[in-house]
């Protein structure tokens, strides 16, 4: 049987918007998914424990730094990325593309793929659809990503279709690299920057490989929201509808209704830790800026009914003003298992008004609140 799979389990009748369950060597998990983000190994600050009781079912891990750090060989020596991190849950891979192209003057792009200077240490190194596949074998991700290029905005035409052109060819070199690699899916991703015709026939090309799941790259890049908007629901109706659909590096609330909206069952953002680690909690009503003299004397949860551990064992929003402007590092766990949980929870939402049939009032109803509170 294929490493990944999936199963619809309800398509909205008026939007795009689909839930489903995403079948992994590593358990099955409900989809539209929110994936945390563990760079190097691990999802700053919290434990694998605390992941899996906060509701994470897939995380993301970096081929580019782990590659640097602590290196391919050493995790394939320690049983794979799963044991050596502990996470029983499954783990997606991304290929390191994004991270050497956006290095500017310290890299170089060639056919072959991309030299570059150690962010680290400044060593040599090179990345390229091989050796990133080869990295993401040794590390044993469930869902491995082809190296692409995340092409930058603005990009003109030339250079878009330059580019997605090379994605293409590389992509190609990334099937054959990853040939009888068990329980290892990879997923294709889908560039073509701002262009309708080159996302259209990227998508078509992509397709045509019979991946067990497609990715919307080169999206929220800097790109006005009603550009993205475009793109990403011109993209995602010519992928497939039996295999996952993953908008990559989305994860604000209001593009993961967007996303949803348009067909999407799968994100990944830093977004909720990063805002986390800078003081800022996420609520059903926008966001919280824990430093801000509101909430001196707030001796109340961050957010009413929420079930992470901050809120459930009470912690207030003074109590964690009060460790942020200490730079107490439980301060930054807090604020980071909220927001995680939030995410979560809101996935569950999203998929609950789908099953229900209820979508459409429930993205008008929280997009309004975003719109108004930022
Ligand atoms: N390609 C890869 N990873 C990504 C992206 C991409 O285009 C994005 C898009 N912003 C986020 N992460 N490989
Ligand atoms: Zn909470």
């Amino acid at each position: 049987m294929a490493a990944i799979s999936y199963e619809l389990v309800r398509q909205d009748e008026t939007t795009g918007a689909r839930a489903g369950v995403l079948h992994t060597p590593h358990g099955s998990y409900p989809t539209p998914i929110f994936m945390p983000v563990g760079t190097q190994a691990t999802v700053k600050g919290v434990s694998p424990d605390e992941l899996r009781d906060l509701g994470a079912g897939i995380i993301l891990g970096n081929t580019y730094h782990l590659f640097l750090r602590p290196g391919a060989e050493l995790v394939r020596e320690a049983g794979g990325l799963h044991r050596f991190m502990h996470w029983e849950g499954a783990i997606l891979t991304d290929s390191g593309g994004v991270q050497v192209f956006s290095l500017g003057d310290l890299r170089k792009i060639t056919e072959e793929g991309v030299a570059f200077r150690s962010h680290i240490d400044g060593s040599k190194k090179f990345l390229s659809p091989e050796v990133s596949m080869q990295v993401q074998r040794c590390l044993g991700s469930d869902i491995v990503m082809a190296f692409d290029e995340c092409i930058p905005y603005p990009a003109d035409h030339d250079y878009a279709k330059a580019s997605t052109e090379r994605t293409q060819r590389w992509l190609v070199r990334c099937k054959a690299a990853m040939a009888g690699a068990e329980g290892q899916g990879l997923f294709g991703i889908v560039q073509g920057g701002m262009y309708r015709d080159l996302r259209a026939r990227h998508a078509a090309e992509v397709a045509e490989l019979d991946l067990p799941g497609y990715a919307i790259g080169g999206l929220s890049v800097g790109e006005p929201h009603a550009l993205m908007e475009e793109i990403l629901s011109y993209t995602a109706q010519l992928l497939p509808a039996g295999k996952p659909r993953y908008l990559m590096g989305v994860g604000t609330p209001d593009y993961l209704l967007t996303g949803v909206r348009h067909g999407i069952d799968m994100f990944d953002c830093v977004f909720p830790t990063r805002v986390a680690r800078n003081g800022m909690a996420m609520t059903w009503t926008g966001r919280l800026v824990m430093k801000n003299a509101e909430h001196t004397h707030a001796h109340e949860i961050l957010e009413e009914g929420c079930g992470c551990y901050a809120c459930r064992n009470g912690y207030t929003r003074a109590y964690i003003r009060h460790l942020v402007r200490a730079q107490e590092i439980f301060g930054l766990r807090l604020l980071t298992l909220h927001n995680l949980y939030f995410l979560q929870e809101f996935m569950r939402r999203m998929r609950a008004a789908i099953i229900d049939g209820t979508f459409p009032a429930f993205y008008g109803s929280v997009m309004e609140h975003y719109r108004k509170n930022g």
